[in-house]
């Protein structure tokens, strides 16, 4: 059906009337995204059948990817991209007076995850797909993603999420293949068959029915599984209680996706859907085993299973459980089959998000889950007590259970045989201080994988001129191979290049100008410098460092007729946790500078604040590929990779940056001379932390600028209630600035002065862009998870 133009054509058209009974002519354009996206998932269950089938026949490793959350974005032109028929449905179209690009706007995101952790294990199922390598995620078929934000007089607001309103033309609903996941209970013991035996009694049981997803590899007939888990009612449960609540608390566990990133709030729900996400895939995971294997003995040698950060750990004592209680394993089997078959990664040091779950919540929930971990803890301390005689404060320290709570982060890397971070300086850290006592006893288990992003839907889909621009020089072969963009270096000193690679980022940059003004209502300068911060809200990210700044520049320009600056638009997009005021209060203060800033007479010609509101992939994808300036201004330490400055790199952005997570990587790629890098350096952040000595008052002291700035935080400088902003305020001065924004601000408007000035000199600045594409296959997750595939699951291509 998609052979040729015509071919598609008729088939669409026939495609059309059959699901919507009316002729082409009324159609509506969501009709026809719904249509094609039919037509789509039928064309592909071929290649899926057929995968799944080599992968039951040629019995390779599988790897399982279990994530809280898969930030999947879009998915129609993607999978038309990975297809290869892109082109043929375009001109298709067209023939029928119709932009494909409308149709794809017609899909709501799938945006079942907060930010870079979700949004990586997309890439990674992307990668794993395109590198025909058997590889699926397993993760919860949330009803309402990541909350709609709305922006009403500065502050946001959250709307529930909605993305299967008009049904999901890309699942299938397997009922079939339903499971049973129990909560609550008592566990009886008994002897019988020489051993003890574990029943787990009065439990309530809730019915865990799988939805598939196709993930199809970049023009390679292979189409991988993304199986999400919806909870539902079990249909056979005894009458007992008030079915109402027992439907309505069922119902609830696959309800929402938890909008916190890096802030744990020790609800029971949420242990709930950890559960009921690791139960539901184990189970399934080892029936299919069980259809090709007739024992579990070599299990590891046929599965691995990957825990997305510590939030699928339950993983481990699942695991343990069913090898056990259902088949009848003695401990040390059942622990070397687990321990050898899951690994970890683990993606933040910041002490807020290590999970830890009070046993008084733990133990009711999952009492037979508690008595394994139980286990597994005194085991290990005891394993810690003939290494470490008499060293106490270390055991305690090392344990999974101490003082009523279970430390998710040491069940992992105990339960596990491989703990990585995601970029060098981040696994570093763990190594040498969050997880030092670890990385003494098993030192063999750390490794780092540097994360990566998929270049498919980062550059060929969100940035088709530019990588049209980059095939017209250098051919095709990084496509399959990304790292071949370096074939790109000789050209960033050519000028008919640097012409065209210009004119592909003015045109992105009029794309985008043209979807702010329908967004906002604002005109800005497409000549003017883009330079743009878009990520999640949070102190440690430092929105408010790049605030201070633009005030500053405000400020200049009114105070001094001599100072001018290249023109430039601030662009903003974060969504902060509804519950994290301070976050909050930081978007109230964006919008309010742009209101301020944008009609004043004096600087609205060459100062520009925009902040979009609802910030999310499809959004980046507009965005990134017009952006000239990206700005990764984390406190050093604190951003354990970061990703979006990898998408800006590759979209030929430069990168104004901190000495954080990654950034160190793409400042060791492209070299001192195409990356602004300003600010402490990790090491320096943490002796401050470890010895004090940061005072910042007397930065705001001794700094003329700096003062004025904090100071127009409360003095009436703004046109709202000077309280309004007292928070911010008091971070900075009266808790000492945690995140060192002022130890930084000076650092940081040096560094945005030579990116000014570098930005004026158009030959060295598209040099400048040019290095940083080139540069960038490095950091395709095609590298990163072959580097996986390799170093942790043992799992080769199976073509
Ligand atoms: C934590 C929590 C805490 C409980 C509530 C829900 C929730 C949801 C997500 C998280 C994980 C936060 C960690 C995270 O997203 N880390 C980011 O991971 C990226 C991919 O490795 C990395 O690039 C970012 O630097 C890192 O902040």
């Amino acid at each position: 059906m998609f052979s040729s133009k015509d071919a598609f054509k008729k088939h669409f058209l026939e495609k059309y009337e059959m699901m919507f009974g009316k002729s082409f002519e009324e159609s509506t354009l969501s009709e026809l995204y719904h249509t094609l996206g039919q037509m789509v998932r039928e064309y592909v269950s071929h290649a899926w059948i057929e995968t799944n089938e080599r992968n039951r026949a040629n019995q390779k490793k599988q790897v399982y990817y279990f994530s809280i959350e898969f930030l999947l974005g879009r998915l129609l032109g993607n999978n038309l991209l990975n297809l290869g028929i892109r082109d043929v449905v375009e001109e298709g179209l067209k023939d029928l007076g119709v932009h494909l690009t409308d149709v794809e706007e017609q899909e709501v995101d799938a945006g079942l995850g907060n930010g870079g952790l979700g949004r990586l294990a997309a890439c990674f199922l992307d990668s794993l797909a395109s590198l025909s390598l058997p590889g699926h995620g397993v993760g919860i078929r949330y009803k309402h993603g990541l909350f709609d934000q709305k922006i009403i007089d500065g502050y946001q607001v959250e709307l529930p999420e909605q993305w299967l309103r008009n049904g999901n033309v890309w699942e299938i609903r397997k009922e079939s293949q339903s499971v049973e996941v129990k909560f609550g209970g008592e566990v009886q013991v008994s002897y019988g068959n020489g051993r003890l035996m574990f029943h787990h009694v009065n439990a309530e049981t809730v019915t865990a029915v799988p939805y598939d997803m196709p993930i199809i590899g970049y023009k390679n007939n292979t189409v991988n599984t993304l199986r999400l888990w919806s909870a539902e009612p079990t249909q056979f449960r005894p009458e007992k209680g008030d079915v109402m609540k027992y439907k309505r608390e069922t119902e609830a566990i696959s309800e929402f996706l938890y909008p916190d990133d890096s802030h744990i709030e020790g609800k029971i729900l949420r242990l709930k859907q950890q559960y009921f996400l690791v139960s539901a895939g184990l189970k399934s995971i080892v029936s299919t085993y069980l259809k090709s294997n007739d024992h579990l003995r070599n299990f590891h040698h046929k599965v691995a299973i990957h825990v997305n950060d510590t939030h699928p750990v339950l993983a481990i004592p699942e695991l343990m459980r069913i090898l056990m209680d259902e088949y009848g394993m003695g401990w040390d089997e059942a622990w070397e089959i687990t321990t050898n078959t899951i690994s970890y990664t683990n993606h933040t040091t910041l002490s807020e998000a290590l999970e830890k779950w009070p046993i008084s919540i733990f133990k009711p929930l999952l009492p037979r889950i508690y008595m394994i971990v139980e286990e597994i803890n005194e085991r290990f301390c005891r394993s810690l007590w003939n290494r470490y005689p008499g060293d106490w404060k270390r055991i305690e320290e090392m344990a999974i259970i101490a003082h009523g709570v279970i430390k998710m982060a040491h069940l992992a890397i105990v339960g596990s045989h491989s703990v990585n971070g995601v970029a060098k300086i981040h696994t570093d850290i763990l190594k040498k201080r969050e997880m030092k006592l670890f990385y003494e006893y098993y030192p063999e288990k750390f490794n780092n994988k540097t994360n990566g992003i998929t270049h498919r839907r980062w550059l060929l889909k969100a940035n088709p001129n530019l990588a049209k621009t980059i095939c017209d020089a250098i051919g095709d072969k990084w496509i399959a191979n990304p790292q071949k963009l370096a074939s790109l270096v000789p050209f960033a000193k050519d000028d008919s290049f640097k012409q065209k690679i210009y004119e592909v980022k003015q045109n992105n940059k009029r794309a985008l100008a043209k979807r702010i003004k329908q967004m906002t209502g604002i005109v800005v300068d497409e000549q003017s410098m883009f330079d743009v911060q878009v990520k999640r809200l949070h102190a440690y990210k430092r929105q408010l460092l790049n605030i201070l700044h633009i005030m500053y520049l405000y400020n200049r320009l009114h105070e001094d007729a001599k100072f001018s600056i290249t023109p430039r638009t601030f662009i903003f997009g974060a969504k902060a946790s509804p519950g994290y005021y301070y976050a909050k209060k930081i978007i109230k203060l964006i919008n309010t500078l742009a209101a301020k800033v944008n009609g004043d007479p004096k600087t609205r010609d060459v100062l520009k604040v925009i902040f979009l509101e609802n910030y999310r992939v499809s959004l980046a994808e507009e965005i990134i590929p017009a952006a000239d300036v990206s700005e990764q201004i984390s406190t050093a330490s604190k951003e354990a990779s970061g990703t979006g400055n990898m998408k800006f790199m590759m979209n030929g952005a430069i990168t104004l940056g901190t000495l954080d997570g990654a950034n160190i990587e793409i400042l060791e790629e492209v070299g001192p001379n195409n990356i602004f890098t300003f600010g402490l350096t990790a090491d320096q952040v943490l002796a401050y932390q470890k010895n004090g000595g940061y005072r910042a008052i007397e930065y705001y002291h001794h700094d003329k600028d700096l003062n004025q700035v904090i100071d127009q935080l409360i003095n009436g400088f703004f046109p709202v209630p000077t309280h309004e902003f007292e928070t911010i305020y008091d971070s900075l001065l009266v808790q000492n600035d945690e995140y060192f924004v002022l130890k930084d601000f000076r650092s940081y408007v040096r560094a945005h002065e030579r990116v000014g000035a570098a930005y004026g000199d158009w030959d060295s600045w598209m040099e400048k862009s040019i290095i940083n594409i080139a540069k960038s296959g490095h950091f395709s997750s095609d590298r990163t998870i072959q580097e996986y595939a390799d170093e942790i699951w043992g799992i080769t291509r199976s073509v």
